[in-house]
């Protein structure tokens, strides 16, 4: 299939699936707006038309909670309350101070969103100055949020990163590295039968979390909800650090440094904060023998297990011997780069590898963009180009699909996904040429 006819799919996609200022990730799946997606969806509406970008993430923006939160999930009132579970009625943001007249979740997302602002913006600098103004006191914000609220033994020396409070904050929901943790929590399947998953109406029960997950994913946000979700002693079943999450977290400051230069703001706190979060993983997740990052639990000890997220770091300024090893780890036989299907979401040799169930294996567009972006920034050219090829054939053999058998690259999850959609726009955009080099952060470590 030529480019032409697979960019003319991708847009039939998006404008599918748009919503009136927002785009869902999938019109029957996922009806409502999620934040990291829209974050992926507006890099995607930026390459054909940037005022959409803007407008979702704008939408976005209107639900941020008075503590500076984005929420997962932004429910959409002309929906069924009951056409996603869990939906409003189970999150009761409406009875929470602080929250907005929009119903929401009360959980986040990974925080990419400040990038997808900055490629908005490059799309269409003119009218872009605006909309950087408008949006950066709310990115500020969220980030503000986590590093405030979120933060990591932020008292002691092993502080500088941000925790996650339930798995669907990770957006890697049920990956093996957060087996250990979930198991804390008790699985009663019983509270299931008050209520109904609509995710298995849509999808294959092989390809999605198992019941027992989904038990303890419920008891989570009841354990919050009950504390109002203020981030207090006792509030959260479930604590874990995210590679992935900061990653991008630094990530977004760094963009939010360059947000702030154009729209004449200070951008050196934004740098600061990237270069301490780059450190802190760095000390703390960061494993030389393994040459990978891990997740950490509650207690700070790492997670032996091989994500895909442990090599979003890359999206960050890091010394050369640590991109030569994951580059390393990314080429061998656990991740297994490749031209034909994208990095799987885990580790082919691991104890927890499953081809079909979904964070636990499958290949993933979003997370092969975020390595790609890394590999283009550390002038990895060659393993760029291969992971490249990899997620256009995907897309161009299967479809938009969700996420992909990570040997075979059959299609699993739904159809007309919005984020793999809206990533093929930008690869195809961006061609061969490396995203644009972003400013050296200060302090590189050594
Ligand atoms: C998946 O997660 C939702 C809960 O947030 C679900 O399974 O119902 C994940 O893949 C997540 O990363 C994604 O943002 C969401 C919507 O696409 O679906």
């Amino acid at each position: 299939m030529r480019d032409t006819e697979l960019r003319r799919q991708a847009i039939d996609v998006l404008r599918g699936n748009w919503e009136r200022g927002h785009t869902v990730p999938s019109r029957r799946l996922y009806p409502h707006q999620w934040s990291w997606d829209s974050a992926f969806i507006a890099i995607g509406w930026a390459r054909t038309s940037p005022g959409r970008g803007r407008h979702e993430l704008e939408s976005l923006l209107a639900a941020q909670w008075a503590d500076g939160r984005l929420p997962q999930i932004v429910f959409n009132p002309a929906v069924a309350r009951d056409a996603y579970f869990p939906g409003p009625d189970f999150w009761r943001s409406r009875d929470v101070p602080g929250a907005p007249r929009r119903e929401t979740s009360g959980i986040v997302q990974p925080p990419v969103h400040a990038v997808a602002a900055l490629e908005v913006h490059r799309a269409s600098p003119t009218l872009g100055r605006l909309f950087l103004r408008r949006v950066y006191p709310g990115l500020k914000a969220q980030n503000d949020y986590l590093l405030r609220d979120r933060a990591d033994g932020s008292t002691d020396a092993r502080g500088g990163l941000v925790t996650i409070v339930h798995p669907w904050e990770s957006g890697q929901d049920n990956s093996p590295a957060w087996d250990a943790e979930l198991a804390r929590v008790p699985a009663d399947v019983q509270v299931l039968s008050a209520h109904r998953r609509r995710d298995l109406d849509h999808v294959d029960a092989t390809e999605r979390p198992t019941a027992a997950d989904y038990a303890r994913y419920v008891a989570i946000v009841d354990n919050y909800r009950e504390h109002g979700y203020r981030d207090e002693a006792g509030a959260h079943l479930f604590v874990a650090v995210d590679p992935l999450f900061n990653a991008l977290l630094a990530w977004s400051e760094e963009a939010l440094a360059e947000i702030a230069d154009i729209i004449g703001k200070p951008s050196e706190p934004h740098r600061e904060r990237a270069a301490a979060i780059r450190d802190a993983l760095m000390a703390r997740c960061y494993d030389r023998a393994a040459g990978h990052f891990f997740a950490l639990d509650r207690d700070g000890e790492r997670v032996p297990e091989h994500c895909v997220g442990g090599l979003a770091p890359l999206v960050l300024d890091l010394p050369a011997d640590v991109v030569d090893a994951l580059v390393a780890g990314m080429t061998g036989p656990r991740f297994a780069l490749n031209d034909r299907v994208p990095l799987p979401s885990y580790d082919l040799t691991g104890p927890a590898f499953d081809t079909t169930r979904y964070w636990r294996g499958p290949a993933w567009i979003n997370t092969s963009w975020v390595v790609l972006r890394g590999l283009e920034r550390h002038g990895r050219q060659a393993e760029a180009a291969t992971l490249r090829a990899a997620m256009l054939n995907a897309v161009r053999q299967e479809g938009f699909r969700e996420y992909f058998d990570p040997r075979t690259g059959a299609g699993r999850g739904v159809a007309d996904f919005s984020w793999s959609a809206a990533l093929t726009l930008d690869l195809l955009a961006t061609g061969a040429a490396p995203a644009p080099a972003p400013r050296p952060l200060t302090g590189a470590p050594s």
